[in-house]
């Protein structure tokens, strides 16, 4: 390949590692004090079979507060009088009515949602899922069956998940594993908004520090957005609430924490930098599958997912609608924070971006599996910074804090040797909503990976001059053998010149003059 020598330092896909083919047998799946598994692990390990594991639920600030606990309790009234009643009982006869329905309209659906959210009866709207299914052509048009079976599915809540699911909480190093049939039970709970005390937008609301759950926001405020994704959402309800597609693997979401005083002196960092694939072709969950994926994350994890944001952390959550369970019990992210999902499933197919994005139909996940049963998939959400102005991401401060988060999502656990760790595949992350500059972050995410000794896969998303620009970079740095340190000493200066305001010139192309000056002294 011509391009490839031209540039010696640039590999080829082919050459980064990637799953399952770099993977290490797992020892038997088992829980621990801080990894929560949901099925019978003794069952699982003699019969490979998913059923869960029995507990309680427990009704505090440390679990998520389930729709199926005793202790959620609505008030009603009746003829005048005031009284309470056990919240669940109430969901599973609405519910229970409905799903017994052969078709269900969204009156339907709606009606029964505001029977147990009494509140928000006049507050919540369903003009979006109302529009979507009024114009969706007769022959295309199975949601209104699926709208009962999504109903069956989320009364099977207390026989599903049978004890208390931790929430991932800030300076937390804990991990979940569910079936993915109890997390399509739990998101069919979302679409009824059956969750409790997730509704408040008060600052001071119980969960105000985690993402919203209940599916409420999905369903209001029309627009061409919400069809596709209510397309891609209903799709996989369909999709898991049919005995012949069900799902039966297991999926794990682990938050994990560095402390301060864990993270390198970036300073005095002397590894080079990592292989690089750069490509203005192809995308990170296509091109990239068995590496790990990044996913350019909001603080709260899905970031717009459930309401009208549709770039690529929304779009990644709906083709892959099991991580959107995650917004159930993950704190929002710290600056040293991270959450990996391992096992989820691709359920759809999608074309164009944001504005243009088009759900496109099934999308067949051949992924094959780990001992644990889940797919050799593995994503991370690191959450750049967001820059109002672009000027601001010029100082030393942020810089070691984008430097962090991306070490904090590339690190591999310690126990695994190195042959058995794959790439990462990346792109312009912060670069987009965030407002990032793409040749700097190129940069924060290429130090990154090379303290971590892993090489990367970068999708630079057409971008073509990022893409060659990028290819030049790394093969100076390459040749030249700047360190990590010295590149982050490089930055400072950069830092220092774009205070003072003299210069004006990209960071690549101050960067190429000032390390050719310094090669020739
Ligand atoms: N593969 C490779 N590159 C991609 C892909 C893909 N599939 N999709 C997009 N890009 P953005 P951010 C490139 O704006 O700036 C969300 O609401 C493309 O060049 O999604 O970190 C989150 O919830 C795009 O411009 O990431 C956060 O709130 C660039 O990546 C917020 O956006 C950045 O994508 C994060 O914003």
């Amino acid at each position: 390949n011509k391009r490839e020598d031209k540039n010696g330092s640039i590999c080829l896909l082919s050459e980064l590692r990637r799953a399952p083919a770099c993977h290490l047998q797992l020892d038997p799946l088992t829980f621990t004090r801080t990894h929560s598994v949901f099925i019978d692990v003794k069952e699982y390990s003699r019969t490979k079979s998913l059923i869960a594991q029995p507990g309680q639920h427990v009704w505090n600030k440390d679990f998520v507060k389930m729709p199926c606990s005793k202790e959620s309790h609505m008030t009603k009234t009746k003829i005048g009088i005031s009284f309470e009643v056990a919240r669940w009982d109430e969901i599973f006869e609405h519910l229970g009515n409905l799903s017994k329905k052969p078709t269900a309209s969204v009156a339907d659906v709606e009606k029964a949602i505001k029977k147990y959210n009494p509140k928000y009866g006049d507050r919540w709207s369903f003009d979006a899922l109302n529009t979507f299914v009024k114009k969706t052509p007769e022959q295309e048009n199975y949601y209104t069956s699926v709208f009962p079976k999504i109903a069956e599915l989320a009364i099977k809540l207390p026989q599903c998940i049978k004890k208390a699911i931790p929430l991932l909480q800030k300076g937390q190093m804990r991990s979940i594993t569910l079936s993915q049939f109890q997390i399509a039970c739990l998101l069919a709970n979302a679409f009824y908004c059956t969750f409790p005390h997730r509704n408040s937008q008060n600052p001071k609301a119980e969960y105000h520090n985690y993402p919203s759950i209940n599916f409420n926001s999905l369903f209001e405020n029309w627009s061409e957005r919400k069809r596709e994704k209510l397309r891609a959402i209903l799709y996989y309800f369909r999709t898991v609430t049919d005995s012949g597609t069900k799902p039966s693997g297991l999926v794990t979401f682990e938050r994990r924490f560095i402390s301060e005083q864990h993270m390198p002196n970036w300073r005095s960092v002397n590894e080079m930098l990592p292989k690089l694939h750069v490509t203005s072709e192809g995308c990170i969950e296509e091109q990239g599958t068995g590496m790990l994926q990044v996913d350019f994350a909001c603080n709260i994890i899905g970031g717009g997912v459930l309401g009208s944001g549709l770039v690529q952390e929304e779009i990644l959550f709906l083709i892959n609608p099991e991580l959107i369970v995650s917004r159930l019990f993950t704190e929002k992210l710290g600056d040293n924070e991270c959450l990996f999902i391992t096992g989820s499933q691709q359920f759809s197919k999608y074309t164009g971006y944001s504005d243009s994005f088009e759900w496109m139909g099934p999308h067949t996940d051949s992924t094959s599996s780990d001992e644990w049963k889940r797919k050799h998939r593995q994503i991370v959400a690191i959450d750049a910074l967001y820059f109002r102005h672009q000027s601001e991401q010029y100082n030393m401060r942020q810089i070691t804090r984008e430097l962090n988060k991306a070490y904090c999502g590339f690190k591999p656990n310690d126990s695994i040797p190195p042959d058995y760790i794959p790439a990462i595949a990346t792109g312009n992350w912060g670069c987009g909503a965030f407002n990032g500059d793409p040749q700097l972050k190129a940069l924060i995410q290429l130090m990154a990976a090379a303290k971590v000794k892993r090489g990367v896969a970068f999708f630079t998303f057409n971008n073509t001059r990022l893409e060659n620009d990028l290819r030049k970079m790394h093969h100076l740095l390459v040749t030249l053998k700047t360190s990590v340190g010295n590149l982050y000493n490089l930055l400072g200066d950069y830092c220092d010149v774009m205070r003072k305001n003299s210069t004006r010139e990209e960071l690549f192309t101050w960067m190429e003059k000032r390390l050719e000056q310094r090669s020739q002294l």
